[in-house]
């Protein structure tokens, strides 16, 4: 009976406290926080998403617990559906590229226009200034909560067939790329062939050569070793740029604490300058370290003249400004004058 009786007091304290409310100081948080990126580490994009949810955890001792999900797995690899799952919550946090969330904000096509930044100064004075505080207020509009501009990069043109230092030297080459048809249209205007597949789609088409090139940054082509899929050919044109955004679904935010916002807001703008500095590294004429281990490869690589790099900005400039007017004429003024401001 005496067993009888302990068993029923445990079963009453059960009963009693499932009716109680969790204590104050326990957050109904989740156990993990779900973070999807298209490349993880090494890539400098998967480092700096890694090095976010590392300081988000040192400084919550532990309470708030990020993943970082890259391939874009949690949308199945398809790298432009992103941006939709975050907004329905499937997808808890991201460090996304302005291009594969350009399908559905069409204002983030404007790191896309072609040859609008000339250099990385260029970049932080758009991000950094009035159109960028523009882009967070739409994307902000859209149930996601953006908290900081990282960076993929200045996007180099590779290829396995030719030198390419005029559009055309282009011709006819089929070229991979991701994001909206603005790319494609840039693409097309230079001669070249166009075909739009994902990452994870790239790297066999580039092997077995069903595509002759494709687009990335620099660390990009490096950490995916693309001159062993034939990339020989590499021009360094510089012709757009891809920041990322450190982002939160907007209905995972607010269950969020003010303090833990603020958290995750901090953090975030630390590692967003830790991805700027990683993609900034090596790929310059005075910090030329990447250049020249791609060009130890036996790579390639093309310097072109302010001439050459005109011709292919005269070529695209039609595109230009038929995607001035689609992404709205005054945030791109706005961008441009921050350019000429520099
Ligand atoms: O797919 C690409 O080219 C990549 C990895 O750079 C992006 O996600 C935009």
């Amino acid at each position: 009976t005496k067993r009888l009786l302990a068993a029923l007091a445990l079963g009453a304290a059960i009963a009693s406290t499932a009716l109680l409310p969790p204590p104050a100081a326990a957050q109904t948080y989740k156990p993990e926080y779900k973070v999807s990126t298209v490349l993880g580490a090494p890539f400098p994009w998967g480092v700096s998403a890694q090095r976010w949810a590392d300081l988000v955890k040192e400084r919550s001792q532990g309470r708030i617990n990020l993943k970082v999900y890259p391939g874009a797995q949690l949308v199945g690899g398809d790298q432009t559906k992103e941006f939709t799952a975050m907004r329905q919550g499937v997808i808890d946090m991201a460090v996304g590229s302005t291009i594969n969330w350009s399908p559905q904000v069409a204002e983030l096509n404007l790191f896309a226009l072609p040859f609008l930044m000339p250099d990385h100064a260029a970049i932080d004075a758009i991000t950094g200034g009035e159109a960028g505080k523009k882009l967070f207020d739409v994307v902000g509009a859209k149930d996601v909560v953006p908290l900081a501009w990282g960076e993929n990069g200045f996007r180099e043109l590779s290829n396995s067939k030719r030198d390419v230092r005029t559009p055309a030297d282009l011709k006819g080459l089929k070229i991979r790329v991701v994001g909206s048809p603005l790319f494609n249209e840039t693409f097309t205007a230079l001669g070249a062939n166009p075909t739009q597949m994902s990452w994870a789609d790239a790297q066999p088409a580039l092997s077995t050569g069903a595509v002759d090139g494709q687009e990335n940054p620099l660390a990009v082509y490096v950490a995916a070793k693309l001159n062993t899929v034939g990339q020989k050919h590499l021009t360094l044109w510089g012709y757009v740029a891809d920041p990322l955004i450190f982002a939160v679904s907007k209905p995972v935010w607010d269950t969020f604490s003010a303090e833990d916002q603020k958290l995750l807001r901090e953090t975030a703008l630390e590692a967003g300058a830790y991805s700027k500095q990683l993609a900034r590294t090596g790929i310059t004429e005075t910090d030329p370290a990447t250049l020249k281990a791609i060009e130890a490869l036996g790579v390639t690589v093309i310097r072109l003249t302010p001439a050459e790099q005109k011709a292919f900005q005269d070529a695209t400039k039609a595109v230009y400004d038929k995607w001035k007017a689609r992404i709205g004429a005054p945030l791109v003024d706005a961008a441009e004058k921050a350019v000429a401001a520099r």
